[in-house]
Order: structure tokens, then C-alpha cells, then sequence
């Protein structure tokens, strides 16, 4: 699936058993604490029904919906938004697993990030 040589995605798992989590700060950073959100974020949603480890076509436009009504709203107003889950939906399985969530958040962001070129939320 992946291109030889290339960057893959995703990147490789570090095992469990290999991290020293000893080691690990009392207290995240910044953006150890966003990764933690998106974590936490995509397990509430994920366990209202089904499994609770994928979100299904309903729980993907509730978080959308609930986490992220400005953009999800800019993405409604758009006429090439056609199915935004089909897209995302890499493996065509009918649900969203985390990995699939992760490059949605991760466009996202990028899309945020380039249209204000900075930083800033609004105008
Ligand atoms: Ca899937």
C-alpha cells in the first residue's frame, strides 16, 4: 500500500514493553496534553455504541458536530463535502478507527493552519 522508501503512515508503533515509562514527566507538556485530548476526545465518542474502539458513521458526525461545529459547519457549506466519512474511511469498513480519526484531525489542522497562516482562531 505504502511506497518503498517513502514516508509511511502510520509511523511505527514504539511497543509498550520497550518504553520506560519511568521516565515519563509528572505532568505533560503543551502538546502531549493535546494528544492526550484527542485520545480522550475520540473514547468518549467511540464507546456510545458499537465498538468501542471505532466510531461509527453516527458517532463521526456527533464529534464533528459537538468538537468541532465551526468546522464541520465551513465543511457543510461546501458543495464538494459530498461524504466527508467515506473519505476518511480509509479501509471502506464503515467505521472510523483511530488512525482514520487522526488523519481527519490531522488535515484538519493543517487546513487551519494554512488558511490563517498562523495560529489565531476567527478573523
Ligand atoms: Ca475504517
Amino acid at each position: 500500500m505504502h511506497k518503498q522508501g517513502g514516508p509511511s503512515w502510520p509511523p511505527p508503533p514504539v511497543s509498550r514493553s520497550s518504553a520506560d515509562l519511568s521516565k515519563m514527566a509528572k505532568e505533560p507538556t503543551q502538546l502531549e496534553s493535546a494528544l492526550l485530548a484527542l485520545c480522550n476526545v475520540f473514547d468518549k465518542y467511540a464507546k456510545e455504541e458499537g465498538s468501542k474502539r471505532t466510531l461509527s458513521q453516527k458517532e463521526a458526525k456527533t464529534i464533528m458536530e459537538k468538537e468541532m461545529p465551526t468546522l464541520f459547519q465551513i465543511g457543510k457549506d461546501r458543495p464538494e463535502k459530498a461524504d466527508f466519512f467515506h473519505d476518511v474511511d480509509l479501509n471502506k469498513n464503515g467505521e472510523m478507527d483511530f488512525m482514520e480519526f487522526m488523519g481527519l484531525v490531522s488535515s484538519l489542522t493543517v487546513l487551519l493552519y494554512e488558511f490563517h497562516g498562523d495560529c489565531s482562531w476567527g478573523s
